[in-house]
């Protein structure tokens, strides 16, 4: 292919447009639409003249602030940040999760740092004009972030230990009706699996929930249980997984969204019945999972046990279940998964 190459300042709008068609494919084919949109803020005078304001993008789960100006007679008065505020709540509702800007020294470098912006460039790339590039994840303010959805237990685990410990954090809601394309690009992004729950603690990613709650008790030192029991945690949140974490949620799927056969609901049932049976018999010898306590083995069991009716299972036939259940209730903050798994009901764990 021939071709000639040059440099110039001349900005032709038709120029821009050829350059960024190749590079939209290529972004499409490799990681979906970006569903860019722009995000504004203007601020007029009583006469609709635009004096300032702010100019970016989302796109890809990122706000990309480009310019923002406050007019010289307002400087201030605190309207800078409360512009950076609505433009980060307006990218949060659009499922955003992180934010990119660039300032020099001179103009604005500690306003964003005070606004939680850290600087993302090391000093010795910064050359003589003090460029400085700031990098902000998670400007929900919050350092926490669970994407999970109503009806998932797995999700409610995660929800009600942070809803337990009293952690705060930001809780969004996904559409799990929706396909998985279809769902908010910072979540497809951040989501290994596709599943809910994925919890993003600063810039780390967690998926899979019995993980997520490790994790989780390893970083707060809650319900994380005595230093002796932490095999045993780990072996009830193991034995979750294939038993009780498996067969409450299938038997309750296939029976409320998912016909089945009799011989599936007969084996499902027959499934739960003796996960029930081995909690029954654990919990005739002790309060909870571990001897010292609720954690996260109780959190992660326990979760899909708050709606046993929907799985036709009667919580009576399980006294030691029954009792251990109704203990997990009365601890402070616990919130049933049909309240603490809604879309924007109990937004924040504080
Ligand atoms: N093993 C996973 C299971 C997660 C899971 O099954 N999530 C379901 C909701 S409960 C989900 O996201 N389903 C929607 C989908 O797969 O598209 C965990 O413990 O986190």
């Amino acid at each position: 292919m021939e071709y000639t190459i040059a440099l110039s300042d001349i900005a032709e709008e038709s120029a821009r447009q050829s350059i960024l068609k190749p590079l939209a494919e290529c972004n499409n084919s490799r990681a979906g639409p970006s569903g860019s949109r722009p995000l504004v803020i203007e601020i007029r005078n009583k006469n609709g003249s635009v004096l300032g304001g702010f100019w970016g993008t989302t796109a890809y789960g990122w706000l990309f602030a480009q310019w923002l100006v406050v007019p010289e007679p307002l400087r201030g008065t605190g309207l800078g940040r409360t512009m950076m505020e609505l433009a980060e709540r307006g990218s949060i509702e659009r499922g955003c999760v992180a934010a990119w800007l660039d300032t020099f020294e001179f103009q604005a470098g500690g306003f964003y740092e005070k606004l939680g912006y850290v600087d993302s460039l090391p000093m010795a790339d910064r050359g003589s004009v003090s460029t400085i590039g700031l990098l902000a994840v998670q400007q929900s303010g919050l350092d926490m972030l669970l994407y999970g959805s109503t009806d998932s237990g797995h999700s409610y685990k995660v929800r009600s230990f942070l809803l337990l410990a009293d952690w705060p954090h930001d809780y969004r809601w996904i559409d799990l009706t929706a396909s998985r394309q279809e769902r908010p690009k910072a979540f497809v992004l951040a989501s290994k699996f596709g599943e809910v729950p994925v919890l993003i603690d600063e810039s780390y990613t967690f998926c899979q929930s019995n993980a997520i709650l490790l994790y989780l008790a390893q970083r707060t030192g809650l319900f994380a249980g005595e230093v002796d029991e932490w095999q045993g945690v780990q072996e009830w949140l193991f034995w979750e997984t294939n038993r009780v974490g498996f067969s409450v949620p299938n038997l309750r799927f296939a029976l409320r969204w998912s016909k089945q056969p009799p011989e599936v609901l007969a084996f499902l049932r027959a499934r739960a019945i003796a996960d029930l049976s081995t909690l029954d018999a654990f919990l005739s010898e002790q309060m909870f999972l571990l001897p010292s306590g609720p954690t996260i083995a109780d959190i992660s069991c326990s979760a899909y046990l708050f709606w046993l009716k929907d799985a036709d299972l009667d919580e009576s036939a399980f006294p030691n279940v029954q009792r251990w259940l109704a203990d997990i209730r009365g601890l402070p903050h616990w919130t049933h998964p049909d309240v603490a798994m809604l879309s924007g009901g109990l937004a924040k764990g504080n």
